[in-house]
């Protein structure tokens, strides 16, 4: 049985649900009217409920939406970002630190995915463990729709699960790809019916979470700092941040915010 992350008179709803069962977690993403956007409160929420699995010594969690969603997650909540003039995806961004939540987890994380995945969501869907997803699935990776200068860990977490060409795809075009495009890529781990991926994903993570944890969490821990070994220099890194600043202090950036709070087309112009 689901049961809302803990909440009290004094707190606002919740936006999850969590469940603990057999060394299994999942967090049930649950805020429809705002189609799950990452918003700092669920961030924190999840973030929470990752806590309260180590204390319960979960072995595999499993992140999801409700059963049927058209849309798993729209992304960072747009109005939670900056208007211009500050990065909008820096260290302390509650997108940026949920990833590195996942990525720190001391057990798999397993995405269960049905609907749409959106922006910030996709990234947080590729940075879990392993992925399975409905054939009606979307996944669109979007800040050159809305004008944003994607960071260098989010950057690399496209490239750490998919071919440079597709990443690239994916992220200059912001065009929705389908899941069975991205299993043929290995982007994703399956492609499963909605009416067996529940049981397909739970049956995997039993699996899983019948083996020796410490091997499976050290194992984690070191393709971590594995898939992170990209050498940068300083100077390179300098000139990542300068060309990142021109752009969270365009007119573009500024424009692409302002366009989907005002739902209509952004107007581009290179500057
Ligand atoms: O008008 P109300 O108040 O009912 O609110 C609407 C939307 O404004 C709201 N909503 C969001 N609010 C904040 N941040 C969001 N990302 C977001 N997405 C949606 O939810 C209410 C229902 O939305 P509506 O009417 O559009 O729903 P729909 O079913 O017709 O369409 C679902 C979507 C997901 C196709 C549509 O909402 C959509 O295109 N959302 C934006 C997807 C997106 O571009 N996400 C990227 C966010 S920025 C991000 O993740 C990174 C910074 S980056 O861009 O760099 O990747």
């Amino acid at each position: 049985m689901q049961i809302p992350s803990h909440t009290t008179e004094m707190q606002a709803p919740s936006l999850i649900l969590t469940e603990v069962s057999n060394g299994i977690g999942t967090i049930t993403l649950h805020h429809e009217a705002k189609r799950n956007a990452l918003s700092e409160h669920m961030v924190q929420e999840m973030i929470q409920a990752f806590d309260q699995f180590k204390q319960a010594g979960v072995r595999v969690a499993i992140l999801r939406a409700l059963p049927g969603v058209k849309v798993w997650s729209a992304g960072h909540d747009v109005t939670e970002l900056p208007a211009g003039g500050h990065d909008p995806l820096s260290w302390q961004d509650s997108l940026r630190t949920l990833i590195r939540e996942v990525e720190i987890f001391p057990g798999p994380v397993v995405a269960l995915i049905e609907g749409g995945v959106w922006g910030g969501a996709c990234e947080l869907v590729f940075a879990c463990d392993m992925v399975v997803a409905t054939p009606e699935a979307t996944f669109a990776a979007t800040p050159a729709k809305l004008g944003v200068p994607y960071n260098v860990t989010g950057l690399l977490t496209f490239l750490n699960v998919a071919p440079p060409h597709i990443a690239k795809e994916m992220l200059f075009t912001g065009r929705p790809m389908t899941a069975a495009r991205l299993e043929r890529q290995g982007v994703i781990n399956g492609v499963v019916p909605a009416e067996h991926i529940g049981a397909h994903v739970f049956e995997m993570a039993r699996t899983i979470a019948q083996n020796a944890p410490l091997a499976v969490s050290v194992m984690k821990e070191q393709l971590r700092i594995l898939a992170g070994a990209n050498a940068v220099s300083p100077g390179d890194f300098e000139r990542i941040q300068s060309l990142r600043r021109v752009v969270y202090n365009s007119h573009d950036y500024a424009e692409g915010i302002q366009a989907f709070k005002e739902k209509r087309l952004p107007h581009y112009h290179g500057e």
